[in-house]
């Protein structure tokens, strides 16, 4: 496996983020390694085990996507879907708060809206979307790209979920136990793709220029890959020891959300953020990016972009998963006491903060 620094033809273009986002932070430019096509028992064990970010070259390399996911493709075969789009004012507000807007249309016209682009300050996002959905619509979708399958996923129920046994404590070795009857019996029967997307929680990511999606860390602590296909994305880290920085909200585990507005914190309010570091890279079309679990990160779009995300729960973050299931529900309890999750967040529902 080789580790190399971003590609040499890859930083000048990508410029650097406006300097007065983070107010006082360190900001640490192009911090993530870059790992071609790895071993993955060398992945599993310098960033999965390590719970390290990494962008990965070569692994979208087969993928026909690669030349036929674009804004025609999307239109000619979902253009008369029925989506809701995530409309944001980039404009100086505050980007939290943001997030749950959502407004029905069709695929369509969220197409025209990403291509025509006439108002740069106000982004078009269909967040999240599920990719069995999609393949419901158009089925021959699912020729267009690969399951990554770098590292053992519980959620993908093609494989039968494994454990190393190197864990003695009992406790432990029931919580996986019990991780993988939830999550995965090992199946003898073929899934067929719409299935598999569905248990992985595959979803897809279409949206303009400058989309931002603020600090958070996944929810019931996945880890997840963002395959990047058409245009870059500029993604910004924090380690999960920092994460009093974020002042996240309640229940931090499973639905980890900021209070901090990145692009415009408040030093007086939230005066840790101060102390934060920050990593950056940008993720390139072809690239994928590996988000462990736990791990806080913001992304935004620097083009018209498309991607396609699933979550990853294996023997490193499965207990973490386990746990966090009861704590959903003390979590839903929460929210509707404070008058709806989309009081407090913003979002419409669960699913849509992924
Ligand atoms: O690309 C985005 O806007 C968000 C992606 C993300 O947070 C994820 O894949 O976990
Ligand atoms: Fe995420």
């Amino acid at each position: 496996m080789t580790s190399s620094p971003a590609q040499e033809d890859g930083r000048p273009d990508d410029a650097t983020p406006p300097p007065e986002f983070f107010g006082e932070a360190d900001l640490r430019l192009d911090a993530i390694d870059r790992v071609h096509d790895p071993d993955p028992a060398e992945f599993v064990r310098d960033y999965v085990r390590k719970r390290r970010p990494a962008v990965i070259t070569g692994l979208m390399d087969s993928w026909p996507a690669m030349e036929r996911w674009g804004f025609d493709y999307f239109r000619k075969f979902f253009g008369d879907m029925d989506i809701h789009a995530n409309i944001q004012d980039l404009d100086g507000k505050l980007i939290l708060g943001q997030v749950g807007g959502f407004r029905p249309m069709k695929f369509e016209k969220l197409l025209d809206e990403i291509e025509n682009n006439e108002e740069p300050r106000t982004a078009h996002y269909l967040r999240a979307y599920p990719v069995h959905r999609m393949i419901e619509h158009y089925p021959d979708l699912e020729e267009d790209y690969e399951l990554p399958e770098l590292v053992p996923n519980w959620a993908d129920i093609r494989f039968p979920a494994e454990t190393s046994g190197t864990t003695r404590n009992p406790l432990k070795q029931a919580g996986l136990k019990l991780a993988k009857t939830f999550l995965n019996r090992g199946s003898d029967k073929p899934a067929s793709r719409s299935t598999v997307s569905s248990r992985v929680a595959a979803v897809m990511f279409v949206g303009s220029k400058g989309t931002v999606t603020p600090f958070h860390s996944d929810g019931m602590q996945t880890a997840a890959y963002l395959c990047q296909v058409v245009g870059r994305k500029r993604c910004y880290f924090v380690s999960p020891d920092q994460h009093a920085k974020l002042y996240p909200r309640a229940f931090r585990r499973q639905f980890g959300m900021a209070q901090v507005d990145y692009r415009k914190p408040n030093l007086q309010k939230q005066p840790l953020f101060r102390d934060v570091v920050v990593e950056e890279t940008v993720l390139h079309p072809g690239e994928t990016l590996y988000v462990p679990s736990g791990y806080w990160h913001a992304i935004e779009s620097m083009d018209a972009s498309i991607s396609y995300s699933h979550q990853i729960v294996n023997e490193d973050n499965a207990l973490g998963w386990l746990t966090c299931i009861p704590e959903r529900y003390l979590a839903q309890l929460y929210f509707k006491s404070q008058g709806g999750l989309r009081a407090v967040t913003g979002a419409k529902d669960w699913d849509d903060w992924a």
